[in-house]
This record gives structure tokens, sequence and C-alpha cells, in this order.
């Protein structure tokens, strides 16, 4: 532990003062529509932060969905507490300090965490530009390149899922997530699993076994890397009835909102896998004590995803570097959801790995005339105080 150093002046950077902030609504169409156990979405409706300091700026995505269905976070919902009660206290006669700060701050308002964790991230982004520094080494990150993952919705029928596996593998991807909930289950994964005998392959059901816990059994024999988050979020008890019934290991999403929450699961043997999104444990800086607490337990970690832009991927990338991050994460190619992203287009190299960025901050190059096109409203939030 880093004992409390003496006060004194902040370390000088080229930082300097942040003037404000500004929210900007963005709405990308999919390639195609993800349908999934709690909802589907055919348009992402994504809120950007951009911090402006004095002498740098930076870009956070806010990963919240349109609808509350993956957790209670909603993207009209993240912007109305942005504006009424998290940016104003970033500003004031008392000036941010540094990235490492915006927890404390936003820490009298409760919950919310993927609006916060979107202004930290973009305090995060502006900091390290300053700075001259990447993301990834701001985080700790050991690797340069990390094994894609990609997830693939409910579909129509067995055969188009079994095509779209099919379509994924002879993209380059080593890894496979599947969508499940009661009823779209055995039979699914069952003929993927005939289709492709050796493929890294594990499945989602977002809660959706909440009701019927014992058919999660029914999964077992498939080989398959782990199940996600089959019962309610706050059911950790349950996740460890289960996880001593079935041999497949089973993860947590939904449960795991702070480093707090991951050593509680851990305790009770609710799972044995965490997946790790910034958002949802209220920034990039929680995801990394989340990865600390999993690392010191010897407990495999994988990155998330919440169908981000090239600005969110590009930072979960920079996350996904740490070594404890030891599964393939939710990080496909840009072109896996969007024709046009935001940024330069994140690419699946041919090996079955995505390249951490290494470029200043998060590393993503937002396309301004992209952004421009996709932008459905912009708002600018003046934080400095009056000299
Ligand atoms: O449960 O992991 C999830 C997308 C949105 C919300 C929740 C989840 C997901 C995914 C997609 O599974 C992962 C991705 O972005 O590739
Ligand atoms: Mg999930």
């Amino acid at each position: 532990m880093l004992t409390p150093s003496t006060p004194g002046p902040p370390e000088p950077s080229t930082l300097g003062a942040l003037e404000g902030v500004e929210l900007r609504r963005v709405r990308l169409p999919l390639v195609a529509p993800w349908h999934t156990p709690i909802g589907s979405v055919s348009t992402r409706d994504a809120l950007l932060v951009r911090t402006v300091f004095a002498g740098a700026e930076g870009w956070g995505e806010c990963v919240a969905m349109g609808d509350p269905g993956y957790s209670a976070e909603y993207v009209e919902g993240a912007a109305d507490v942005l504006r009424r009660h998290l940016l104003w206290r970033l500003g004031g006669p008392d000036p941010l300090p540094a990235a490492a700060d915006v927890a404390a701050r936003l820490a009298p308002v409760k919950g919310h965490p993927m609006a916060k964790a979107a202004i930290e991230a973009a305090v995060l982004d502006a900091e390290c530009r300053a700075a001259g520094r990447s993301l990834a080494a701001r985080l700790g990150a050991t690797r340069s390149r990390v094994t894609a993952g990609v997830a693939v919705g409910v579909t129509g029928s067995v055969a188009a899922l079994v095509e779209e596996v099919d379509r994924r593998v002879a993209e380059g991807y080593r890894r496979v997530k599947l969508k499940v909930r009661p009823g779209w289950d055995v039979e699914p994964v069952a003929a993927v699993r005939a289709a492709h005998p050796d493929l890294a392959l594990q499945v989602d059901a977002n809660g959706s076994y909440a009701a019927a816990p014992g058919r999660v059994l029914a999964l077992d024999g498939f080989g398959l890397l782990l199940i996600e988050q089959p019962l309610a979020d706050d059911d950790l008890v349950g996740h460890a009835e289960l996880a001593v019934r079935v041999r497949t290991p089973l993860c947590l999403d939904e449960s795991i909102t702070s480093a707090a929450a991951a050593r509680a699961a851990l305790a009770l043997g609710a799972c044995r896998v965490i997946n790790i999104k910034a958002g949802r444990v209220g920034g990039y800086l929680e995801a990394v004590r989340v990865h600390d607490v999993c690392r010191e337990r010897g407990v495999a970690v994988w990155c998330g995803g919440m169908l981000e832009t090239g600005v969110g991927r590009a930072a979960n990338l920079a996350l996904a570097a740490l070594d404890a991050f030891s599964l393939p994460g939710d990080l496909s190619a840009s072109d896996r959801f969007y024709a046009e992203d935001l940024t330069e287009p994140i690419r699946l190299n041919d090996d079955g790995t995505i390249d951490v960025p290494t470029g200043p901050g998060s590393g993503a190059e937002i396309n301004p005339r992209r952004l421009a096109a996709s932008t459905v409203s912009t708002e600018w939030h003046p934080l400095r105080s009056s000299p």
C-alpha cells in the first residue's frame, strides 16, 4: 500500500484546469440486430463524454444501454445524472487534481457507475494524452495484443446460429460466446459444439435462469469454458449453490459491481471466473482493483463488452492487456457491430488477436466526419470557476 503523502502542491502537468465537459449523444446503426435474453438493439444509442482541460482533452464512452435491461442505468438517465449531480462536482474553486480523484469526488452520489466511469475515462484519457502516455501503460498493462472474442446473440433458428458461428470462425475469431436462455440453450449449444468440436466456446445467460436454476445443469456437458451470469445479479448464494452442482466454471458479470463485490463472490464460492467491465464497476481504476483481487486469488478474469464504439473499445483493449486477463474477452473488431465506427476501425489480426493501442491516451483516433455524422446532440457544461 502507498502511504499517504504529506499534502503539497500537485505534480506539475500540462493538463491544466478543467474548462468544461461536453456530453454528446451519438447513434450508430448495428450491422445486424442484436437479440439477447434482456432485449434487442438495432441502433447503438451511446453517450460520449469529452473533458476539456486547458492543456489537453479526453474522451470517455458511457456504456449504459438505451433501456434499463442489463442494469438500472440507461443512456438518458446517465445523461441526466451527469448533468444534475455529477459534472459540477469536478469544477468549482478546488480544481480536480487528477483522474485518480474522480471517484472520490463523485462518491457522494450513490450508484450510477456507468455515468461515473465515463467521466473518469475521459479524464484518464486527457491525463494520458497530456503526458504522452498510453492508457494501457497507465493501467499497468503487460501485453501488446490480446486474443479477440466475439459474442453471438440469439438468432432466429439453430441453422442461422451455426452459420453465424461458422462465419465468425472464418473471420478469425478463436473464442465465441453464445447468448442463452431457457428454451434457447441445449439445442443451439449442441449444434455449435458439433460443428466446432475444438472451439473455445462459452455462454452468457444474463440472469435468465433465475426462476429455474436446475436447468443450467443441461449445459454442463458441452465442454464450455464457462457459464456467465445464470442467476440474478444479487443472488450470490444461489450461484454458490449452483457452482457445486456443475463442472463448468460459473462466471459473474452483472453481480460484480466493485472490488468488494468480487471479494464477496469469491469468498462465497459463487464463481470461478469474473467478467470485468469498467462501466459496471464505476471506472477503469476500480476495474484494475477487481483485476488485482482476482490476481491475488489466482482467479481468471476477462474483459466484457457493451457494444462499445471505438472510443470505449480502445480503452477496453488497454484494460484487457493486464496480466490476470487470462481468458479472451468480448473484444471484437469494430466491424463486428459497426460498418463505420466513430474511430479508425479496430481490426482483427490474422492470428485472432487485436493490437493494444500504443498511442497517447486510449489510443482511439476519432474520425471527425464520422463523429459529426453520428451525433444527435451535444451539450457544453462549463466548469471553470471565474478568475
Ligand atoms: O451481458 O455481456 C453482456 C452487451 C451489452 C450488454 C451486456 C452484455 C453484452 C454482450 C456483448 O454480451 C459483448 C460485446 O460487446 O461484444
Ligand atoms: Mg454478460
